[in-house]
This record gives structure tokens, C-alpha cells and sequence, in this order.
């Protein structure tokens, strides 16, 4: 079995961008900058046969390439930090195209309303008053846009040590 998801990666002086943001709120597990995507969609567990037609399905999609910037952070209730994305058509295009490939293979419809974003940190009884802080301080962030020519199919191990991500495929875009 693998745990899989369909992400974009993010170049390096991005992500170093993004790990300067991460300090200041006791509490937060920050996550490590090399781990650092954009989920497009979460797969979950699958076996090798269906990791090989989900291969398949996304190397099929079309989709044009584009520009994506990040701006702003946020947070999901007091699970989780992120920075989040400048609104984007082009990307909520390529997401349609790739949950709708997944649906064709069977998969459970994503119900939950995407919210493109990049987890900066998963929280444990995390201080409100640091977290708002951190929110306010970090609320004009803004990263130059990087262009995006691919996407990629990711697995996740999960250790004690936190999860380890390996690249599987890459999916060019036109
Ligand atoms: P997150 O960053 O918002 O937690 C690899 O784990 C990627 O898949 C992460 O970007 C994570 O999103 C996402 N992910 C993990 N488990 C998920 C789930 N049950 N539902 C949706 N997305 C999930």
C-alpha cells in the first residue's frame, strides 16, 4: 500500500522564504522546510495497482502552465498554520482536472471545498495570543510568483520522526 497525494513542489528560495515565517508560537510543530508542497488533492491509502492507473490518469490531463504567488497565512482552527495563495484560476483549473480524473478511477469525491494552502505548522495547545500575533505579523506576506511547468504524485511515509515525502512521477504542463 501507498499513502499518496497529488501536490506541486515549490522552489528552494520559496521555501526558504516560507521557513523564515516559522517562529514564534510555542506549541507549533513547524514543519520542515524541505516538506514544504501545495496539495492539489489528498489520495490516501491505495495499492500498486491503483497507484499504477492513478499514474496513468494524471500523466493523460492537459492543462496550461502558470504563474502562482503565495500571500497571506492563516489558520485552520487551532490545528494547523499556513500561507496561503493569491486567487488563481489557472490552478483551481488544473485541480478540477485532477479531481475529476480521480472520480473517473473510483475514488471518494473530495466534499471538502478546496483551500489551496501550504502547512507551515501543526499545532498542539498553541497560546491564542501568540497564534493571533503570529497571523497579524505575518499578514501582508507575499512571495514573488514562481512559474509551475509540473506537478507531481507524492508518497507519504509517516515516521515518529514526521513524515518523509518521495516523489513518484511528474506530470508536465503544456
Ligand atoms: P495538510 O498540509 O493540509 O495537512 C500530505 O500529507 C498532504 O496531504 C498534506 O499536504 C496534507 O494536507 C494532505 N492530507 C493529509 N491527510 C489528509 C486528509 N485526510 N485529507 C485531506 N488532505 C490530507
Amino acid at each position: 500500500m501507498l499513502r499518496l497525494f497529488v501536490a506541486i513542489a515549490l522552489p528552494p528560495q520559496l521555501k526558504l522564504k516560507l521557513s523564515l515565517l516559522c517562529s514564534g508560537v510555542p506549541g507549533a510543530r513547524w514543519v520542515d522546510p524541505g516538506n514544504y508542497h501545495l496539495t492539489l488533492r489528498f489520495i490516501g491509502e491505495v495499492d500498486e495497482g491503483l497507484a499504477a492507473d492513478i499514474d496513468q490518469a494524471l500523466a493523460k490531463i492537459r492543462a496550461p502552465r502558470f504563474a502562482l504567488a503565495l500571500a497571506g497565512v492563516g489558520r485552520f482552527g487551532d490545528r494547523m498554520l499556513w500561507a496561503g495563495v493569491d486567487k488563481n484560476p489557472p490552478l483551481a483549473h488544473l485541480r478540477d482536472k485532477v479531481e475529476s480524473a480521480m472520480v473517473r478511477l473510483g475514488l471518494e469525491p473530495e466534499t471538502r471545498r478546496y483551500a489551496p494552502h501550504v502547512t507551515l505548522a501543526r499545532l498542539r495547545n498553541a497560546g491564542e495570543g501568540k497564534l493571533q500575533s503570529f497571523l497579524a505579523e505575518h499578514a501582508l506576506f507575499r512571495a514573488e510568483s514562481f512559474p509551475v511547468a509540473q506537478f507531481s504524485l507524492v508518497a507519504s511515509y509517516l515516521t515518529k520522526g514526521g513524515a518523509i515525502y518521495e516523489d513518484q512521477a511528474d506530470y508536465p504542463l503544456r
